[in-house]
């Protein structure tokens, strides 16, 4: 489509809609803002646009009429507008096209296009599949569901461009043409289930990232996922599988501490799991998923490994710190609940020195305790809910005399160090958020970095 002179209607204004707009005017399209919420001010949301149009740019807020809906050539949506809104029957009923933000982006950018969805792991994924790309080719870009609207990327695009892409359910209910030349698909649990309603159609959904694919292309699946397992497999692209508990005949696989490849065969060691800084299978898992669409992309294994040994994982998700003296120090900050600390203290392979506590949401902690599985050498706690953990602690039958409750996080720091021995692990997976003490999790997990390098000192 011509976006030239077409008034295009951008449904939220967010990033996403605010760079799809941006985008628009660029090319010389029309485009009205429409945002639901009539609580936001129409000035504001123009002066965040950066095109010198912006300022006459037409924004609605709250009811959106059927009058402006007739004179508009196509809408663009936001990722977290629901589809099934009564007023997008409105807008199908006046038969006018419906693209997604990523659509948009598709259709106007250039190059080479690399996605991957899934329930989780999409973003630490994404991000070293963006690292091994960006440390191979010169012009990449990493956009998508990780925070950095697709849109925002394309005017820079040229035909050498490359493109690695996060992409959530919600962003593929409203792809039309979206055509990745590799796709991978993480693992799918119940997840947004008051968004699309049911499994089968949360399945649906994710499935859509394949559905433009042919047999020039990839698509990358994880054969552990129970559902990815036993769904039909694409049959019009070539698809390839990982695991990280079983040795397959064709795909990636983990087996006696290495992660490898096999195919047409051959087998061929991609690296060992002690060369990588995260830990864990889910993180196995995320490099096998990078890993797969990085070969397919053209990237030389040895360039691959080098960006595997020096990936220190996503900020603030069991992030790999440093080690001082044999010890390893693991910044989890983002284990702001007890489901996700679980995820921290399986990922560590060794003794580990566990920080934990913050504020109380009211959280239980009984499952997160019971999954310390023996590793836990010392469980050092900070904040309000100190007392609470302490006392879930010893009713699980986690020794009274390894719980040590600090003053603050520095404090904790000093005596984890102190308790460490050489081959032990510091994690700080707080299971609790962070207010009280510190403004979010992000400076909670700076302070603990920062509090760590201060003992190399
Ligand atoms: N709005 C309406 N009507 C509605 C719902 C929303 O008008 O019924 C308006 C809101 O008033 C608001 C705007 O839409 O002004 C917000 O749009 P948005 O929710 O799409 O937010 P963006 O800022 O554009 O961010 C989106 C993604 N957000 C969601 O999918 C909810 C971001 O993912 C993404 O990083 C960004 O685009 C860039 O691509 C966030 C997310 O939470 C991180 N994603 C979910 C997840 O990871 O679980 C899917």
């Amino acid at each position: 489509m011509e976006l030239k002179n077409k008034r295009i209607l951008v449904f939220g204004t967010g990033k996403s809609g605010l760079a799809a707009a941006e985008l628009l005017l660029s090319r010389g399209a029309v485009p009205v803002l429409y945002d639901g919420n009539d609580t936001l001010d129409t000035e504001t949301i123009r002066s965040k646009i950066r095109h010198a149009d912006a300022a006459h740019t037409e924004v609605i807020l709250g009811e959106l009429p059927d009058d402006v809906i007739r004179t508009m050539d196509l809408v663009v949506m936001s990722p977290g507008v629901p589809c099934d809104l009564p007023v997008m029957d409105r807008i199908r009923s006046q038969g006018v096209p419906v693209w997604g933000e990523i659509e948009l982006a598709y259709r106007c950018g250039k190059g080479r296009v690399y996605a991957i969805t899934g329930t989780n792991g999409k973003t630490t994924s994404t991000t070293l599949l963006g690292q091994i790309l960006s440390d191979a080719f010169p012009e990449v870009y990493v956009v998508g569901n990780i925070g950095n609207p697709y849109t925002e990327a394309v005017n820079g695009q040229t035909e050498n461009a490359i493109t690695a892409a996060e992409i959530s359910s919600f962003q593929l209910e409203t792809i039309d043409r979206f055509h990745p030349n590799a796709s991978a698909i993480t693992n799918i649990t119940p997840d947004h289930l008051n968004r699309h309603h049911t499994m089968e159609e949360y399945i649906r959904v994710k499935r859509r990232i394949f559905e433009n694919q042919t047999m020039d292309d990839l698509c990358v699946l994880n054969y552990e996922d129970e559902i990815l397992r036993t769904m039909p497999a694409p049959s019009h692209t070539r698809v390839r599988w990982f695991s990280s508990r079983r040795t397959l005949e064709e795909g990636l696989y983990v087996r006696d501490g290495g992660i490898y490849l096999r195919e047409n065969g051959a087998e061929t060691l991609i690296l060992r799991t002690d060369e990588l800084h995260i830990m864990g299978l889910h993180n196995y898992e995320n490099v096998m998923t990078a890993v797969g669409i990085a070969l397919d992309a053209g990237v030389p294994l040895e360039s691959i490994r080098r960006t595997l040994r020096a990936f220190r994982g996503v900020e603030h998700r069991i992030e790999y710190v440093t080690e001082i003296r044999q010890v390893r120090y693991y910044n989890d900050s983002k284990g702001t609940n007890p489901d996700a600390a679980i995820k921290g203290i399986q990922a560590m392979d060794r003794p580990t020195l566990l920080i934990g506590g913050g504020y109380d949401k009211e959280s239980e902690y009984d499952e997160w305790i019971r999954s310390f599985d023996g590793k836990v050498k010392l469980l050092a706690l900070i904040g309000q809910t100190s007392e609470k953990i302490r006392t879930a602690a010893i009713a699980c039958g986690f020794p009274e005399k390894q719980i040590v409750c600090c003053e603050n996080l520095e404090q904790a720091v000093k005596i984890c160090a102190e308790n460490a021995a050489a081959g032990d692990a510091v994690l700080l997976s707080p299971a609790c958020a962070s207010w009280g003490q510190f403004d979010n999790y992000e400076q909670r997990g700076d302070l603990f970095k920062q509090y760590v390098h201060a003992l190399e000192e």
